[in-house]
């Protein structure tokens, strides 16, 4: 799984405005924004789903949430709130094999599920 779009976007084989890196992570902003701040948090290690991150590295998740906070306390709008989500497989809504958090921001979310 070394041809996905996002390996493109880290490569920077397609272009794409990463507003985040780090050693272990990288963001960019969704194509298709569900909210004003949409952006994804991208492992560099390579799992297809969340159910391929091995139960003994709980870090690489670790990271990925822990990198959100960061750039939402850099942006300005951690204290107002944001949210985290991560899609597993087709039930979960899932469409790129390769594992992300978004990140939404920006507006009033509501409940989720509401
Ligand atoms: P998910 O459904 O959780 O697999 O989310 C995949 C997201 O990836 C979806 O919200 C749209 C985004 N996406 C797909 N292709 C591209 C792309 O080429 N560029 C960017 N920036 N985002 C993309």
């Amino acid at each position: 799984m070394s041809d996905t779009i996002f390996h493109k976007i880290k490569n920077r084989e397609i272009p794409s405005e990463i507003v985040f890196e780090d050693e272990h992570v990288f963001a960019f902003r969704d194509i298709a924004p569900q909210a004003p701040v949409h952006v994804l948090f991208v492992p560099k290690q390579d799992f297809a789903t969340l159910n391929d991150v091995p139960a003994d590295s709980p870090e690489i998740i670790g990271r990925l949430a822990t990198a959100a906070a960061t750039y939402a306390k850099r942006e300005g709008f951690a204290e107002n709130g944001y949210r985290i989500v991560m899609n597993c497989n087709g039930d979960g809504g899932q469409t790129v094999f390769q594992i992300h958090l978004h990140l939404l921001a920006g507006a009033p979310l509501g409940h989720f599920g509401a």
